[in-house]
């Protein structure tokens, strides 16, 4: 607690020490601490999450805890006594240049060790350690490592550098600092190196970016992802390849979507609950949401983009691997693609997905066709439709 009281008054010079009693200090971390369990169990959590916080509550080892805090209290007495020993004597008896300076070093070690960890340990739960499936998708993974070698490679250097000379230029009896204002070299090369890397990174990413948003083809199958709270529904636009028009006034509990059947192009659309999408073929997603914003994330596609009420978003991608494929090359009967919600939009966020299966081009016009069109007039149409016979040939070989 007296450590704390100094850093707080002294060290971060947050209050001067006249103002900040050891008291003061003492309710300050006991505010803190209250408010952090406070704000832990006011958020909206799942049953499952607030049974998990009750175990983890009750294997806290209260008594490891506080001993702990005991041991802080001791060591913040010892040199409480050190310093003013030290004040008696007109001769410091700590020296915090050179317990500053080693703690210095501790930390880049432990905190680099940390980042190791990190990448090894938890770098399998990114989905860089999922498999791939779509036309843009090792550009993609590309420009991503890239970035990450090249930010990672000047962390690392410069995090060294930077306690390293901490350490080496720690306050020492007789050292005097070196007055160096500017160094003009110096500071023109790190200032256009870092900006020529940033600039062609950038403007890569930028037309990597346009690549993948653009809407250029015309034979692109359009399909709507539908959020809301908490789920997905998906929308074909029928053998017209055009989605009909929707309104939010509408929206109910028959016609989630609010589509108006009886509108222009409407009357063929197919609603599911599953996205199913053919192999090979371009596909142009039309995104909307019903309540708040939602965040569609296909990882396997390398493919996301908020879905935001009242703002048509999209996107653009072709799968290149049927669902089939990849359980064969990934040696898992059980893989499947899946479209995810990545915007925290409330308590039963964690259960919007929605499963994403890429067939043959047989299988799914075959899968379609077991799902009614909105009319049955357009359950007529899509009957003897094949989208693949009259859009181009050229997108299936
Ligand atoms: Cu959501």
């Amino acid at each position: 607690m007296i450590i704390l009281h100094h850093i707080l008054s002294l060290k971060l010079k947050i209050l001067p020490m006249k103002y900040l009693k050891i008291k003061t200090s003492f309710v300050f971390v006991l505010a803190m601490l209250l408010l952090t369990s406070l704000s832990v169990f006011a958020q909206d959590m799942n049953e499952d999450a607030v049974a998990a916080a009750k175990s983890t509550a009750s294997n806290i080892n209260w008594l490891i805890v506080g001993i702990a805090f005991l041991l802080v209290f001791i060591i913040g007495m010892i040199f409480d006594i050190l310093s003013k020993v030290g004040d008696v004597q007109k001769k410091p008896v700590i020296n915090w240049g050179k317990i500053n300076g080693i703690l210095s070093i501790v930390f880049i070690v432990v905190g680099l060790a940390a980042c190791a960890w990190e990448f090894v340990v938890h770098g399998k739960l990114t989905f860089f350690n999922l498999p791939a499936a779509s036309a843009h998708a090792n550009e993609y993974d590309d420009m991503f490592m890239i970035t990450l070698w090249l930010t990672g490679v000047v962390f690392v250097v410069t995090q060294i550098l930077l306690f390293w000379y901490t350490y080496k230029y720690r306050e020492a009896k007789g050292r005097k600092a070196l007055f160096y204002p500017d160094n003009h070299t110096f500071e023109i090369w790190a200032t256009i190196i870092p900006g020529i890397v940033l600039t062609v990174l950038v403007v890569r990413g930028l037309f990597v970016w346009s690549d993948m948003t653009s809407s250029r083809d015309k034979n692109a199958m359009n399909i709507e992802v539908f959020g809301y709270q908490f789920a997905w529904n998906a929308r074909y636009a029928g053998a017209d390849n055009k989605l009909g028009k929707y309104d939010f006034r509408q929206m109910g509990v028959v016609n989630a979507l609010g589509v108006d059947s009886l509108k222009e192009n409407a009357g063929d659309d197919i609603i599911t609950s599953e996205l199913h999408v053919p192999v090979n073929q371009p596909i142009y997603l039309h995104f909307r949401a019903k309540d708040v914003i939602h965040s569609a994330y296909l990882p396997h596609f390398r493919v996301q983009m908020n879905v935001v009420p009242g703002l048509p978003t999209n996107f653009h991608f072709t799968p290149i691997l049927t669902t089939n494929e990849m359980r064969a090359k990934q040696d898992d009967p059980k893989f499947d693609y899946i479209l995810l919600c990545n915007k925290i939009c409330g308590s039963a966020h964690y259960r919007m997905k929605m499963k994403v299966i890429v067939d043959s081009k047989e299988e799914f016009e075959k899968w379609l066709k077991t799902n009614p069109a909105l009319t049955a007039k357009g359950t007529e149409t899509n009957n003897s439709f094949s989208f693949f016979s009259k859009t181009s040939p050229l997108a299936f070989n």
